[in-house]
């Protein structure tokens, strides 16, 4: 039985969450302004999520996971239930719809890029052998983000060698094509000429010291 059993409770599932053969019941309890308790039997914990899902990240272990999602905030927080207590994984940035599970024991999730404009990448997280999600880090994410250039600029060659390549010219076109998402990204001109260019300060263009969004058409604003 909850520990909430006079309160209002929303949501509930019965599934067997830890295969160990029993069904637990999971629910939501309201607790205070945005609050809530996500519940598996007796077990509950606070949140802020509105919505849960129950997903199978790995299908050769015996466990599901629950992804609470915060539509609002825009974050999900997964957890798995031990058969004894409710074990938080991971923070991922997104809601449910953002992800995808298939089972093979990662988590892509669409993720906006911290660096130049507002475009996304697919992160990927792989459950580890204490059963939470870790980042793989990768060199570079795809990018393609198609520019017209607004401003001459200078490509460096290579990112370990900063001398000048080819140069990219007002009025052509160009594909950003990746980033590492720090501060490099990798542009190719219709002519298939490629080079970097370093950002700074979210939008900054090391080569020419010149905003992007003064250098690029067809960048995107973020919030
Ligand atoms: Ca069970
Ligand atoms: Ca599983």
């Amino acid at each position: 039985m909850s520990p909430f059993s006079f309160c209002f409770y929303t949501n509930y599932r019965d599934i067997d969450l830890n295969g160990d053969g029993i069904v637990e019941r999971v629910y939501f309890i309201e607790a205070y302004g945005d609050a809530v308790y996500i519940c598996i039997n007796n077990k509950c914990i606070m949140e802020y999520s509105y919505s849960y899902g129950i997903v199978d990240i790995d299908k050769s272990d015996h466990f599901k996971e629950i992804i609470a999602e915060n539509p609002l905030d825009l974050y999900s927080r997964i957890y798995y239930y031990d058969g004894n207590k409710i074990i938080k994984m991971a923070e991922l940035p997104g809601i449910q719809e953002n992800f995808k599970v298939n089972g093979s024991g990662i988590i892509e999730a669409r993720t906006q890029g911290n660096i130049l404009h507002a475009w996304f990448y697919t992160k990927k997280y792989r459950l580890n052998r204490s059963h939470q999600l870790e980042p793989i880090e990768e060199d570079l994410y795809p990018m393609n983000s198609s520019v017209k250039v607004v401003k001459e600029l200078p490509l460096y060659k290579s990112r370990d060698d900063l001398s000048i390549g080819a140069v990219l010219r007002p009025g052509e076109e160009a594909v950003i094509l990746s980033s590492d998402n720090k501060q490099w990204c990798l542009i190719e001109n219709s002519k298939g000429e490629r080079g970097w260019f370093k950002i700074k300060d979210y939008s900054l263009v090391e080569n020419i010291n010149e905003d992007a969004f003064k250098v690029f058409e067809g960048l995107i604003c973020g919030e």
